[in-house]
């Protein structure tokens, strides 16, 4: 029939290249942009099937590979929630990208339809929204995916353009609740939530002397979208380098991954900037970092990761929070739960602060989907992978319950502590990406708490004190070798290893370590770390050893 013909005729101008196998993996396709097209024809087709399956909700497809070179280009999936494609479609995607021929794509898809009751007469109509950061390659990549969504009869495709990863994700979640989704909107309700919380601080009076912070804009797409919203803004604290004007690479010797791995200087940053409170975003602006250049002589940096973040969000939320229950016990039935995700790479120094704080710490495997999931059973759950990626999530129940708390507390006591409690945790549930991790909108919130703290980026610095640590990575014949649990902290297969980092790790003071399969590389990576930089290295290394 004709929806036959159509996906035979299409596919058969996106031949798969030779030899190439593709896996979704924890972030999407990635490979080189040159042997992309036929996967992004194949990820439109997906998309589609993905929004008829959903009654028609809109559903994303973000072009981007993050913190890759600038050669490379990848695919990611949107769900209607705005957070990643169910890992239950995940084989089916796989299968979809290898199929060798437009004969086998058409059956695997007709097959998957029928399993999945996914009808194609016209009854509902898909809808994809695409997004694509600033890799040249960006542009004939997402025809290719619009090619595979109209490849899907009564399919629409609607190109957003240029944006961060995380912009396309909450315009999905946006408009799947019917609400306003334009790129204005998003900076207007990171804008105006941003600008009540520093109105609520306690020293708001002095905002106009918040410190300069300089950000690294990786030469991508999230330098170009914060000046748009510094802007609306209307600051002048923050300046933006390496927005790839100047004829920077992206993500070549700049950007969150390269400082957060290397730990060294970015480049355009140099002495001029030591002292200063200084961030960096990743390729699509999903993960963020802050640093400080200590001296003008060397390189090296002082790193503020994703696990202080976590840290600074979770301690601001929960001062809000136990100021919102104390008094009238009546009220206090309704006793919400904070929870905070982190994986087995979160410093064990961090993981001790939170707990010490009274915190309820829980742990996940690596990649944003676990902890995201994990967030999501609690009424708010903040999470964070130390690489800068996370955001804190307020469940349906939680809202409604603080904006009836917060409109009791503004008829009843206006103006008292409660109430600016309430409304901060409004703010920030409005600020932070309900979707993703947003370097955008976490920049904003890191940039309100310090205000609120009347704190320096040392001080932040200073809640705790991160235990040296040390990664590794190990090339290996078969890397699904290796079985882990427990969050990946316990290694069930091969037999005897475990026993043997145990033992190894007991011999240094505060040693922990852990191995695991990398999910993007076929490599073993090694965790170490301990009470000094040498030990971290030794252990590091010792362990390597018992891998290899
Ligand atoms: C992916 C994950 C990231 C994780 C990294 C680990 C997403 C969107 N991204 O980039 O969260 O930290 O993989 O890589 O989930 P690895 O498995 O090679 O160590
Ligand atoms: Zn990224």
């Amino acid at each position: 029939d004709e929806q036959r013909s159509l996906l035979l005729r299409s596919a058969a101008r996106f031949p798969l290249p030779e030899g190439m196998r593709f896996s979704y993996g924890t972030a999407g396709f990635r490979a080189d942009a040159l042997v992309l097209h036929s996967t992004m024809f194949r990820a439109g087709i997906i998309a589609s099937l993905r929004s008829l399956k959903n009654d028609g909700a809109v559903i994303g497809l973000m072009v981007t590979a993050s913190h890759n070179q600038i050669t490379d280009n990848g695919v990611k999936i949107a769900d209607p929630s705005g957070g990643m494609l169910s890992q239950l479609w995940e084989p089916f995607t796989d299968a979809v990208a290898n199929a060798p021929d437009a004969d086998h794509l058409l059956r695997l898809i007709c097959d998957f339809a029928e399993k999945e009751g996914i009808s194609f007469d016209g009854s509902c109509r898909a809808e994809v929204l695409m997004g694509r950061d600033t890799r040249p390659s960006g542009e004939s990549l997402l025809e290719a995916a619009k090619e595979g969504v109209n490849a899907i009869a009564g399919s629409a495709a609607t190109d957003m353009g240029v944006l961060t990863a995380p912009q396309l994700h909450w315009m999905v979640r946006a408009r799947n609740r019917g609400e306003k989704a334009s790129e204005v909107h998003y900076f207007e309700q990171l804008a105006g939530s941003f600008r009540c919380l520093i109105d609520l601080a306690p020293n708001h009076g002095q905002k106009s002397t918040i410190s300069k912070l300089v950000v690294d804009g990786a030469n991508g797409v999230g330098a170009e979208k914060l000046e748009l919203l510094i802007k609306m803004l209307d600051v002048s604290f923050i300046e933006v380098r390496n927005n790839g004007k100047g004829g920077g690479i992206l993500n070549e010797g700049v950007g969150a991954d390269y400082v957060q791995k290397e730990r060294v200087v970015p480049d355009g940053f140099g002495g001029d900037d030591v002292g200063i409170r200084c961030a960096s975003l990743d390729g699509d602006a999903d993960r963020l970092v802050y640093f400080m250049i200590p001296s003008a002589s060397g390189k090296d940096i002082i790193l503020v990761d994703g696990d202080k973040m976590l840290s600074l969000f979770a301690l601001f939320i929960k001062d809000q929070l136990s100021v919102l229950l104390q008094g009238d016990v009546k009220d206090n039935s309704f006793q919400p739960r904070l929870g905070v995700v982190q994986t087995a790479y979160a410093n064990g120094a961090s993981t001790d602060y939170l707990k010490r704080s009274g915190l309820e710490v829980i742990f996940t495997p690596t990649g944003v989907k676990y902890l995201h999931e994990k967030a999501a059973e609690y009424d708010i759950g903040i999470y964070f992978e130390a690489n800068g990626h996370g955001t804190v999530l307020f469940s349906k129940c939680f809202l409604s319950w603080l904006e009836a708390r917060s409109n009791e507390l503004s008829s009843n006591s206006a103006g008292s502590d409660q109430q600016r409690a309430a409304l901060r945790l409004m703010a920030v549930s409005k600020l932070i990406n309900q979707a993703i991790g947003d370097a955008l909108s976490g920049l904003l919130l890191v940039e309100a708490i310090l205000f609120h703290m009347g704190w320096s980026i040392s001080q932040w610095n200073e809640l705790y004190h991160d235990l040296p640590s040390r990664q590794l990575k190990v090339k290996v014949k078969d890397r699904t070798a290796v079985v882990t649990t427990n969050a990946e902290t316990t290694v069930v297969k091969p037999p005897g290893i475990q026993e043997a980092i145990n033992v190894v790790s007991a011999k240094y003071p505060r040693g922990r370590s852990f191995i695991r399969p990398s999910g993007t590389e076929d490599v073993i990576r090694v965790y170490a770390e301990a009470s000094t930089k040498d030990y971290a290295d030794g252990l590091a290394k010792s362990i390597a050893e018992l891998v290899e």
